[in-house]
């Protein structure tokens, strides 16, 4: 067996914010991959746009330093647990990985997540304890906590042997031991060509596996992975070997392996690196791409279930087509089934009704980030409220169950815990660190935990952070019973008015501002109470000869309270939907009219007796 010693394979993981990309970010910088006046900010990885607004990373990136004379290729993996996915997909590309565990919140459930899958890939492990400067870090605790971390998850005897390191990514300095002064990360470096592996490299002709695409509107569908076996050339003839088997012969346009932010083009690339090659234009991740000497496939990648599932459809609604550049049935499925290619863990099904399809992922924010992207394009539809996943096992119908961690103050313990008991959710775990900050750790189902966000922030008021992961399915405990007040529903259609919505004021909160088009059915506001009102927010004072007094010309309404797509879909309810256009997001009954929805509820209450 032979290695390649000038290469190097990692990935960075972690949970979410523990500085994964910001230490990408030193390690590029200080490895002078930029010229001395280039102006690169901070971030560099997370080059998307909603990326940069969201401050997270989303999807898996590659990039690559040189360290005295070797190539270390680093993948830098988003930690939020939605998006899960994007690790297992980039992960068999590596041979080691930097573990990154804040320094003061320590490991947390996306921390064991990604351990695991990379224990189980017999990746070498480093471990980077990480914002080292914080003044309320907690170096020996966390370092302890991963030391059990690793006694539950390690698969050999081998894996319990790792090295630490003592990061502040943000500084760009990393220590071998806590407490010594920094001066760069040199010894991370050192670190990773002393312990990581060096790529192995089976003989054989050309064999590569498609872990990530990209595209290029002149270079057409770039396939990006790593080369296990042989090398790869511009106009080579290849194989590719599809989910189901069959294979098709394609020419190589050009290979590119990564430095810095750039793709090199090269003459040939060899096994143990990871390259970027065009010409293939129908190849999908998971494709092996090979020699037709031995077209054999590698394993495909295999990525977890989706746990909810939304519809999305046409724009129903009675001011659809306005606002869109793609509204129709044909432009939302193909753009939809297009999207399947790089996002693995999403599902897209049809439906009975051909306007509306069914489209599953791994969370909330999953979908989100969809929606918004697809929006962004100029994209038109409506989507329903997300509900959980279930599925029959062994004759029992089972639903998805997470585990549900929440850092506040002790003030919230009690609120939060009656919040989460309505919600179906069981506790398993309080600790107090006697200073006024608890962790609280809760298993609750899925459908518990969908509209659960935006009330949680409301009651720990912004202060509080919460993460989900997934962890398995149990039997179905019945429905939840709706936590969400009733809505104020515009009755009529027309331009909101200051009037009509000081008296819808009255109610509740407003969503609208004076104004703001709205339509019959469609929601302006939150009720005081638990049911759904009919409100004329278009409506104008009568007008008389005589003013009554003065208060009458400046009435003062409370600002509206706008609502982000995420809010939105986290608000809606089951028979509501949220209309997507490029310019507004609208909330609206699924039934518009007032008559249709009273109809609906007798028809309700007559099948149930
Ligand atoms: N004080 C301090 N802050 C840091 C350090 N490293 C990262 N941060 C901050 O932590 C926040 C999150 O950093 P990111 O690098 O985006 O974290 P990430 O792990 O890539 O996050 P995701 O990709 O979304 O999972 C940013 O505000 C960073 O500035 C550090 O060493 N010290
Ligand atoms: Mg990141």
């Amino acid at each position: 067996m032979n290695y390649r010693s000038d290469i190097r394979n990692i990935a960075i993981i972690a949970h979410v914010d523990h500085g994964k990309t910001t230490l990408v970010d030193a390690m590029l910088k200080q490895s002078k991959v930029f010229r001395n006046n280039q102006a690169v900010g901070d971030l560099i990885m997370d080059s998307n746009t909603l990326e940069r607004e969201k401050g997270i990373t989303i999807m898996s990136k590659n990039t690559a330093v040189m360290y005295r004379g070797v190539k270390i290729n680093i993948i830098d993996t988003p930690g939020h647990a939605d998006f899960s996915g994007e690790v297992e997909r980039v992960i068999s590309m590596a041979d080691g990985c930097l573990l990154l565990v804040d320094a003061v919140e320590g490991p947390m459930p996306q921390t064991k997540f990604v351990l695991r899958h990379a224990l189980q890939r017999g990746l070498k492990t480093i471990v980077v304890i990480n914002k080292i400067d914080k003044p309320n870090s907690r170096i020996t605790e966390v370092t302890s906590l991963i030391q059990d971390l690793f006694l539950e998850l390690a698969t050999d005897m081998d894996q319990l042997d790792y090295h630490v390191l003592y990061a502040d990514a943000k500084e760009g300095t990393a220590v071998t031991e806590a407490g010594m002064p920094g001066q760069d990360i040199s010894s991370l470096f050192d670190c990773i060509l002393a312990n990581v592996p060096p790529p192995r490299i089976e003989s054989g002709p050309f064999q590569m596996l498609v872990s990530n695409l990209d595209y290029d509107s002149h270079k057409g569908r770039i396939a990006i992975g790593r080369i296990w076996r042989g090398k790869v050339a511009p106009h080579d003839t290849v194989v590719r070997v599809n989910a189901d088997g069959n294979i098709d012969y394609h020419e190589v346009a050009e290979v590119f392996t990564y430095l810095g932010l750039k793709r090199l083009k090269v003459d040939q690339a060899e096994a143990g690196d990871i390259v970027a090659v065009t010409g293939l234009e129908k190849v999908s991740i998971g494709d092996t791409i090979a020699s037709p000497a031995q077209p054999s496939a590698l394993p495909r990648i295999e990525i977890g279930e989706p746990t909810i599932e939304m519809t999305l459809g046409v724009n129903t609604s009675p001011v659809a087509g306005r606002e869109g550049r793609f509204c129709t049935t044909r432009q939302l499925r193909g753009r939809l089934y297009k999207e399947l290619e790089t996002n693995l863990s999403l599902r897209v099904q049809d439906t009975d009704s051909p306007d509306t399809f069914l489209v599953k992922g791994r969370g909330e924010l999953h979908l989100a980030i969809l929606i918004e992207t697809m929006r962004r394009e100029g994209y038109e539809f409506e989507v329903s409220k997300p509900e959980a996943i279930t599925k029959v096992i062994d004759g029992k119908l089972v639903e998805p169950v997470e585990l549900l961690t929440i850092d506040t103050g002790d003030e919230y313990i009690g609120v939060l815990t009656e919040m989460l008991s309505q919600r179906q959710a069981r506790m398993i775990d309080m600790r107090n660190d006697g200073q006024g900050n608890v962790r609280l750790v809760f298993q609750i189902p899925t459908k518990g935990l969908l509209g659960f966000r935006s009330s949680f922030l409301t009651s720990t008021r912004g202060e509080s952070i919460m993460n989900t992961i997934f962890l398995g399915y149990e039997p179905c405990r019945g429905e939840i019973a709706s936590t969400r007040n009733g809505v104020l529903v515009a009755s009529e259609s027309g331009s909101a008015i200051t009037y009509g919505l000081n008296n819808a004021q009255g109610c509740g909160l407003t969503f609208i501002e004076p104004g703001t088009q709205v339509y019959e059915g469609m929601i302006v506001g939150l009720n005081s109470r638990l049911q759904d009102i009919p409100v004329n927010v278009c409506k104008e004072k009568k007008k008389t000869n005589v003013r009554s007094s003065t208060s009458d010309i400046a009435v003062r309404l409370t600002p509206p309270l706008k609502m982000s797509l995420e809010q939105a879909i986290d608000f809606v309810n089951r028979d509501e939907l949220v209309e997507v256009t490029p310019e507004n997001i609208r909330l609206r009954k699924k039934l518009l009219t007032y008559s249709q929805r009273l109809r609906s509820i007798s028809a309700a209450r007559l099948s149930i007796k």
